[in-house]
């Protein structure tokens, strides 16, 4: 059967990569599909942030390029905190150069985001060589890659035979390749005669979440977790200021609060979709 209709335990068991596999490991032991976006400026709230929702999620979402005052302890803070909580991280990059370049972003430069980030994304938009570039960094420390085969925002470019492609990229490197940003399942999209999908388990990130709220003044759209999790079959659900709210104003009980809620919302819409 598809894989959105096995339990994670299933699928971990399966899987291929280290990354993949530690994730749905961890999703299952501490029953929570959600991941939060901590889109902040400020280390001192950045890691604040992490601290009380560390308990609620499977992975935690980073732009570490939008951390004014960044210095190392940022990274060795994070983690501590990722081992103090037993979750992932992810760094959405969003590369999209040549392969050479994006190995020497990935691994180099003030960031180094290989040597932390379980996981990173890229466009499709560079074709494979993207794919071989990251590959050649990441592949060795056991770190996984997403392909961004739709995008959340209004008016995205990401559809039709942008996002067949994309999955296709994805489908030729299942062993670095462990999963899209998107919206719904990519099961059998753009799959031809001669691909083998029985096998392929790529787990479906789905950012653009939100339960109060359909959507920002920026083209963003929110759906809630129960759509993008039942009705679509996306794994994990992303949420950013749906959970932390204005960054200028940090509520930390309300913060732990949203993720609570969060974290119920996308684990029983998850039971839900197994037990059908
Ligand atoms: F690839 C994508 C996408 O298609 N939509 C997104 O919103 C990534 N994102 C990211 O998820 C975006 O860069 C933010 O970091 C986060 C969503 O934050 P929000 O506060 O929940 O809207």
């Amino acid at each position: 059967s598809s894989p959105h209709l096995q339990t994670y335990e299933q699928r971990a068991k399966k899987h291929g990569n280290p990354a993949a596999r530690k994730l749905l490991e961890t999703m299952e032991r501490k029953k929570t599909n959600l991941s939060v976006s901590v889109d902040v400026t400020k280390k001192k709230d950045f890691l604040a942030i992490i601290d009380v929702v560390g308990p609620f999620v499977c992975l935690i979402k980073t732009h570490i390029d939008i951390i004014e005052d960044f210095d190392q302890t940022v990274i060795e803070h994070l983690q501590e905190l990722s081992v103090k909580h037993d979750f992932l991280i992810f760094e959405d990059r969003k590369f999209a150069d040549i392969g050479n370049t994006v190995a020497l972003q990935y691994s180099s430069g003030v960031y180094k985001i290989s040597s932390w980030a379980h996981l990173t994304n890229a466009h499709a938009v560079p074709g494979p060589s993207i794919i071989t570039g990251l590959s050649s960094i990441g592949l060795p420390l056991g770190r996984g890659l997403i392909l961004l085969s739709e995008m959340s925002s209004k008016g995205a470019l990401t559809t039709g035979s942008y996002t067949e492609d994309a999955v296709r990229m994805a489908r030729s490197r299942r062993d670095f390749v462990v999963g899209f940003i998107a919206q719904k399942r990519m099961d059998g999209i753009g799959a031809i005669e001669a691909d083998d999908v029985t096998e392929e388990d790529f787990l479906v990130l789905a950012p653009g979440v939100g339960l109060d709220s359909k959507g920002d003044a920026m083209g963003q759209q929110y759906r809630t977790p129960r759509e993008v999790v039942l009705e679509s079959g996306c794994d994990v659900i992303i949420v950013g200021r749906g959970i932390y709210g204005k960054s200028d104003q940090l509520d930390v009980e309300n913060v732990r609060k949203q993720a609570e809620r969060y974290r119920q919302e996308g684990w029983s819409a998850y039971l839900e979709r197994v037990s059908l």
